[in-house]
């Protein structure tokens, strides 16, 4: 098995923390979605990372479809709950997390265009939707110890995830003095050597 992706994306990140947390051995190359030379097309249609590529050379995409299935072949340490009720909660957070990392890289793009060319609008909706979404991540955590209660899970992943991606972008964002709790989560995350091996580089 081979993933293929950068180093700053949330979503690829999301794949190498669940890689490590259930200790399955899997190649990493980097291919930036972005670059002229990038070969992520023909491995994904849609030109995004991350992707998974099988022995069988077939891949799998998207971030969620991986991690799903990741946590489906290997039964050690589950991520992902059986029961419906408990894995669509899970699932929703992992949705709620992917959503706020979207409106990031939305924003962090949009202010990569020439001044004049930015969207304002665009860039405040974005924004919006990150601080309700944080706002929303503060609210189910609660005093929790982790985000659907007492076990550590995907939810926990993609939220340490966007709020990785949220300090590497958006470093003036005040998120962590808005939601002590969510701090106290990312410090607990990033004591974990899954997450402490995939902290995005600032460059
Ligand atoms: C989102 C992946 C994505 O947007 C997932 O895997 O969960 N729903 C997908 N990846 C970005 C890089 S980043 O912002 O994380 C990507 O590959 N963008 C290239 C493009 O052409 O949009």
């Amino acid at each position: 098995m081979k993933l293929v992706g950068s180093l700053t994306s949330p979503f690829v990140r999301k794949v190498r923390v669940v890689l490590a947390e259930k200790h399955i051995d899997c190649e990493f190359e980097v291919d930036i979605p972005w670059t002229s030379e990038t070969r992520v097309p023909e491995m994904n249609p849609l030109g995004k990372v991350p992707v998974l590529v099988l022995d069988d050379c077939s891949t799998v995409f998207d971030s969620r479809v991986i991690v799903e299935y990741l946590d489906s072949i290997v039964p050690v340490n589950r991520l992902i709950p059986q029961d419906s009720r408990p894995r669509m909660l899970v699932k929703r957070w992992e949705s709620l997390a992917d959503g706020v990392a979207d409106a990031a890289a939305a924003v962090f793009l949009e202010r990569k265009r020439a001044p004049e060319k930015q969207d304002a609008d665009w860039i405040l909706r974005q924004e919006g939707k990150i601080m309700r979404g944080l706002e929303h991540m503060a609210e189910e955590l609660g005093d929790k110890t982790w985000c659907t209660g007492d076990h550590f899970c995907l939810a926990d992943i993609a939220v340490g995830c966007a709020l990785g991606y949220l300090q590497l972008r958006f470093p003036e964002l005040k998120w962590v003095e808005a939601h002590p709790n969510l701090a106290r989560l990312n410090e607990a995350l990033l004591s974990r050597s899954s997450f402490k091996e995939t902290v995005p580089p600032a460059a």
